[in-house]
C-alpha cells in the first residue's frame, strides 16, 4: 500500500490530522492499535480551547459541536471555603467550550468514515523504517499478516506509550520530565453539575475539580494517593472526600449519584525534543504530557496538529518546506508555555507530601494575590483560554 502521510494512531491528534489532510487532497492512512469503541470508551479531556474549536471547523467536523458544546466565560477557584471567580472574557474577550474528547473523537471517526478514510484497526507490531532516508514505510501486522505501507512523511499520534517517539535515537533526543507524588481520582455521573462554572479546589485535605459533560452529566475529579486503587474508592467514600474539599455552599447543592466510571491518573510533566526526526513528526501525547489541571492536554496536542497540517499543505501545495523544517521549533514554543502554565496550576492548588508550615503559608499567599490582583487575574485566564497558534 502507498500513501502520502501514514498516521500512527487513531486518537484525536491522528484523527483531526487525517480529516484536515483529506480536506485539502492529501491522502493519509490510520494505524491504530485498539478499536474504535475501545478508543470512545476512554474518558479524557473535558475543556477545549478556542484555536481547538476553530481547527475542527476547518476540518468540517464542527457542526454537532458547536450545536451541544457549552461556553465558559469563566471559572471558580477556591482554597478551604473562600471562593472568587476568574472571568475570561472580561480579561482576555475569550472562552472555553466544554466538550468532552469522547464527543471529539466521535464525531472525527463519523467524519473519516463518510469520506471513506483509511482507519486500520487492531494492528499490532508497528515498525517505522527509514524516517531520516527520503522514502519512509511503516510495517505492521493485521490478523497474523504482515504489511507495509510506504509513505513521504510519518505522523506520531500514537500517545504517550507509543512507538513513535521510540523510533527517535537516543542520542538525538532529550527527555524532561517531572513526576508528581499524587494521581487524580475521577468518576463520571449522570447528575446535574454543582455549578455552571469549573470549580478548581484547592484545600487542606487536597485538590479537587468539580467539571461537567453536559447537564446531566458531571465530571468530578480529587487528588489521590498514587497507591490508590480506584476499587478503594466506594462512590459514597468519593462523593464524602468531595464535599469536604470544595466550598460549604457547593457542598450542600451537590447532587450525588452512582459512577458510571472511575479511574486513577498519575499527574507528570514530559516534553521530548526534537519532535522532528527527517520525514518523523511526533504530535500530542506522543511528544509532550501535562498534569490535567490546566485542560491543556489535548489542546496542545491540537496546536501541534494545526503547526503540521500547515507545514504539508505548504509542502504539498506551494513546494515549500519551511513548514516541517520548522515544525519542531514552532510547536515547541508553544508546548513549554502549556508545560509552564500546568506546572504553576498544579503547583498552587495540590497539597504535597513533603510542603513545610512555610510552603503552605507562600501558596495561601499567592491564592491571596490571585484573588485580589487584576493582572494576576489575567495571566491565568491567557493561559486558559489558549495562546496564539
Ligand atoms: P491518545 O489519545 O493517547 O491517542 C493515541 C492513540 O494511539 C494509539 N496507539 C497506537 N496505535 C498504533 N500502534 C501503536 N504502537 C500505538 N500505540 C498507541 C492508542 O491506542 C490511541 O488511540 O493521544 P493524542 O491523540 O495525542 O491525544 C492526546 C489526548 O488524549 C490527551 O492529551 C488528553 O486526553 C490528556 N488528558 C486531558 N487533557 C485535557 O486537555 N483535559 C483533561 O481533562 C484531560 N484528562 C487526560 C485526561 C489524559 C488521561 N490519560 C492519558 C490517562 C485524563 C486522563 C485519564
Ligand atoms: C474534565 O472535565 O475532565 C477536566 C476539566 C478541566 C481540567 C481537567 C479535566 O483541568
Amino acid at each position: 500500500m502507498r500513501t502520502q502521510v501514514a498516521i500512527i494512531g487513531g486518537g484525536p491528534s491522528g484523527l483531526l490530522l487525517s480529516q484536515l489532510l483529506h480536506k485539502r487532497g492529501i491522502d493519509t492512512v490510520v494505524l491504530e492499535r485498539k478499536t474504535k469503541d475501545y478508543v470512545l470508551s476512554r474518558i479524557r479531556a473535558g475543556v477545549l480551547e478556542v484555536g481547538f474549536v476553530n481547527l475542527m471547523r476547518e476540518a468540517g467536523v464542527a457542526e454537532r459541536m458547536d450545536e451541544e458544546c457549552f461556553v465558559h466565560d469563566g471559572t471558580v477557584i477556591s482554597r478551604d471555603n473562600e471562593q472568587f471567580g476568574i472571568n475570561f472574557k472580561e480579561l482576555t474577550g475569550s472562552h472555553v467550550v466544554v466538550y468532552g474528547q469522547t464527543e471529539v473523537t466521535r464525531d472525527l471517526y463519523a467524519a473519516r468514515e463518510a469520506m471513506d478514510g483509511k482507519i486500520i484497526y487492531e494492528v499490532e507490531g508497528v515498525v517505522i523504517h527509514g524516517a531520516d532516508g527520503d522514502a519512509p514505510c511503516v510495517t505492521y501486522e493485521k490478523d497474523g499478516t504482515e504489511h507495509r505501507i510506504d509513505c513521504d512523511f510519518v505522523a506520531g499520534c500514537d500517545g504517550f506509550h507509543g512507538v513513535s517517539r521510540q523510533t527517535i535515537p537516543l542520542t538525538l533526543r532529550k527527555e524532561y520530565e517531572k513526576v508528581y507524588p499524587f494521581g487524580w481520582l475521577g468518576i463520571l455521573s449522570e447528575t446535574p453539575p454543582v455549578h455552571e462554572e469549573l470549580i478548581y479546589a484547592s484545600s487542606e485535605r487536597g485538590f479537587a475539580l468539580c467539571s461537567m459533560r453536559n447537564e446531566n452529566l458531571s465530571r468530578y475529579y480529587i487528588q489521590c494517593s498514587l497507591s490508590d486503587s480506584p476499587d478503594d474508592w466506594t462512590d459514597a467514600a468519593f462523593w464524602e472526600e468531595l464535599k469536604r474539599r470544595i466550598p460549604e455552599e457547593a457542598a450542600e447543592r451537590l447532587v450525588t449519584g452512582p459512577s458510571i466510571e472511575k479511574s486513577i491518573a498519575p499527574l507528570r510533566s514530559f516534553v521530548t525534543e526534537p519532535m522532528r526526526w527527517g520525514r518523523l513528526f511526533l504530535c500530542g501525547d506522543a511528544a509532550h504530557i501535562v498534569p490535567p489541571t490546566g485542560a491543556k492536554g489535548l489542546n496542545t496536542a491540537a496546536s501541534d496538529i494545526h503547526y503540521l497540517y500547515h507545514g504539508l499543505v505548504q509542502h504539498y501545495l506551494d513546494k515549500d518546506d519551511e513548514g516541517i523544517e520548522r515544525y519542531s521549533e514552532r510547536a515547541l514554543a508553544r508546548i513549554w508555555k502549556a508545560e509552564r502554565f500546568s506546572w504553576w496550576m498544579t503547583t498552587l492548588l495540590h497539597r504535597f507530601p513533603d510542603q513545610s508550615e512555610f510552603d503552605l503559608r507562600i501558596q495561601a499567599a499567592e491564592v491571596a494575590f490571585l484573588r485580589d490582583n487584576r493582572a494576576a487575574q489575567t495571566v491565568l485566564a491567557e493561559n486558559y483560554v489558549g495562546l496564539p497558534y
